[in-house]
């Protein structure tokens, strides 16, 4: 069953045009937490203290089981998908923790949301978006074939879909409103925005949390194409980045299968390649660009993508989910 979300519960009024989002995605009722804000696929929330007033210092960010595949949310949703990011990202950031402090908190948190949620810092978070590419595809290849570089950053000719650029590159977009694509931005804009040393700063931990990251998955069978981060400043003005949000999972970065790397053409998604093949099936009757909403996922597609995240965990930490 599909409804469109009350707008007067926090939910920006373009997330009625994801049709598939579901009843049961209305935002919870937290004992001790009110929502505040949605995005595609997570969830914040502000605690509030014994009093009822906010505390102004924390949030509650919350990784839902919901799943985007050509712009649309599918349904139903994908078991265990929140509580294995949220673990991924919580081990990537121990993983990065000397190359950059994180917002975390806590893990202990509401009981409705054991798992998949993480009590962090509220930060000043930067007006851009933080994104680098170790492996040429999407808008990076569409702006390589047009000018030979990507962000101002000249590359080597003959690069093909999915051909590994000889170090990462930082190419930033804006944050547009949720629902709007965001828009590439160039260095000058990004320094413009957040002044020389914090841009500079910015690209130099962009690129270095992508080397890192790839330096320890390529080892476990998993190419990270490219990752977007977000960064936040405190409030005070005291220290220097955070990082913060998701890093380095499968919704904030493109994950590739290894051992079917080929540049030449585009690459299997790691995670949303089931539903991605039996979305544009005959077995599916759908067509992406007829505009209407994708049917329902069958069970044997929704297990195998869950299956998918739960093993880039497992290779990627070398732990049982
Ligand atoms: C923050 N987002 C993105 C995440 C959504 C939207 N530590 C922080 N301090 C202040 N703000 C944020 C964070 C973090 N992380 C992150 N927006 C604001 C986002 C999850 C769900 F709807």
């Amino acid at each position: 069953m599909t409804l469109p979300i009350p707008p007067e519960r926090g939910v920006p009024d373009r997330l009625s045009r994801w049709q598939a989002v579901r009843v049961t995605d209305l935002p919870l009722h937290l004992p001790g937490y009110e929502h505040i804000y949605s995005g595609k696929v997570r969830d914040l929330y502000a605690p509030v203290d014994d009093d009822g007033a906010l505390v102004p210092d924390q949030l509650l960010l919350v990784a839902s089981n919901r799943l985007s595949a050509y712009d649309w949310m599918m349904s139903p949703e994908i078991p265990d998908k929140g509580a294995v990011l949220t673990r991924l990202s919580l081990w990537w950031f121990d993983q990065l923790s000397d190359l950059v402090p994180n917002h975390v908190v806590s893990t202990d948190v509401p009981a409705a949301v054991a798992g998949r949620a993480v009590l962090v810092r509220k930060l000043d978070m930067l007006k851009v978006e933080a994104i680098a590419r170790a492996y040429l595809t999407g808008g990076g290849l569409e702006e390589y074939r047009a000018a030979g570089s990507v962000s101002g950053v000249v590359l080597p000719e003959r690069l093909v879909d999915g051909s590994r650029l000889p170090e990462p590159v930082f190419t930033p977009t804006t944050k547009a409103p949720v629902g709007e694509h965001d828009l590439p931005m160039t260095y000058a804009e990004v320094e413009a925005e957040l002044g020389a040393d914090v841009a500079a700063e910015v690209s130099r931990l962009t690129r270095a949390i992508l080397a890192r990251g790839n330096e320890i998955a390529a080892e476990r069978g998993i190419l990270i194409a490219d990752t977007k981060v977000e960064f936040g400043v405190s409030p005070d003005g005291s220290g220097g980045l955070v990082l913060a949000d998701e890093v380095l999972t499968p919704d904030s970065s493109r994950f590739w299968p290894a051992d079917l790397w080929e540049p030449g053409h585009p690459q299997p998604s790691y995670d949303k390649q089931f539903v991605r093949d039996w979305l544009t099936s005959p077995e599916s009757g759908w067509s992406k660009t007829s505009g209407e909403a994708p049917p329902e996922l069958p069970a044997h597609v929704v297990e195998q993508t869950r299956a998918k995240y739960v093993e880039a965990y497992e290779r990627l930490t070398g732990e049982t989910f």
